[in-house]
């Protein structure tokens, strides 16, 4: 039976509101480089951008204390947690389902239980323990794809079929996440862009995300923005990505991509805005 929501926590979005994709605005809490002991200054930097974020129409806030760009190494999980839950707590009743960047099953812990809405885990909730946490409460689930570790995936990723194998990998996370006891509306599915995947695997999965959200039938969060894809694309550097990126949230709405993951909340609303007038 087709899904006509995607529950997130105290959140419930219905997936038949035409083209237009849910916009998750991403929040990175850096660690703070102006003072050594107290995080205030990092912690006010984070909630002034979130303020921002809402006020330019963003749907769901993904905050993250770990970067998993490639190339990135893990971070302690207490430091992640010292990062996490000033954030979380702050801005848990500003109206916004707050989706948490992690594959730590500590961190989902906390934060679920600090009132986090949705966890978003780049590591498909393989990590042990992971699907006990969320069984046990009502978030919403981002399932991602990726191969290898952010530290050396880009390496020499190697697929003999991307599409096949990206969609058979959310597949097998789908099922075992059910078989969990999880309902299925809370379930999302992410093809990982720039996850061990060289410009060539990104550009393939780019044109089939349409034909990946309707083998699995599930929601779809295309995160594209600003990333080496993007550069590829467009000859750009990290800091003049914003209109491929744009174009890329664009993309994956014609292919119906349920949730769009963008640094740039107000460009890409904008656009999105006038998309939805074309297209309804
Ligand atoms: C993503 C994502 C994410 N991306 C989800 N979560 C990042 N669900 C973090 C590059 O090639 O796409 N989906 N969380 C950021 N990771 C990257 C990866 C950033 C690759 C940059 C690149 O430039």
């Amino acid at each position: 039976m087709k899904q006509h929501y995607f529950h997130c926590g105290r959140y419930r979005f219905p997936l038949d509101r035409g083209p237009r994709p849910l916009v998750m605005g991403i929040l990175n809490i850096t660690p703070d480089s102006f003072s050594d002991g107290g995080s205030f200054h990092s912690l006010d930097l984070a909630l002034s951008h979130a303020e921002q974020m809402i006020a330019d129409g963003v749907d769901i806030i993904d905050i993250g204390g770990e970067s998993t760009r490639p190339g990135s190494p893990p971070l302690a999980l207490e430091e992640e947690l010292r990062r996490l839950m000033p954030v979380v707590y702050a801005l848990r009743d500003c109206g916004k389902p707050l989706s948490i960047d992690t594959y730590k099953p500590a961190v989902m812990r906390e934060t679920l239980a600090a009132g986090a809405d949705m966890i978003n885990d780049i590591f498909g909730f393989r990590s042990d323990g992971a699907i006990d946490v969320v069984r046990d409460s009502d978030c919403g689930l981002c399932i991602m794809h990726m191969q290898g570790v952010p530290q050396t995936m880009q390496e020499e990723p190697q697929y003999a079929d991307v599409v096949q194998e990206v969609s058979d990998f959310l597949r097998q996370r789908v099922d075992v996440l059910l078989e969990a006891g999880i309902e299925r509306p809370r379930l999302s599915i992410d093809p990982g862009f720039g996850f061990g995947k060289n410009s060539e695997h990104n550009r393939t999965l780019l044109k089939n995300i349409g034909h990946i959200a309707r083998t699995l039938d599930l929601p779809l969060l295309a995160g594209m923005s600003r990333k080496r894809m993007i550069g590829d694309l467009t000859g750009r550097g990290i800091e003049n990505r914003l209109a491929g990126s744009v174009g890329a949230a664009l993309v994956a709405a014609a292919q119906g991509a349920a949730i769009v993951r963008v640094h740039d909340v107000a460009a890409t609303v904008d656009a999105l805005r006038v998309w939805q007038a074309g297209m309804s």
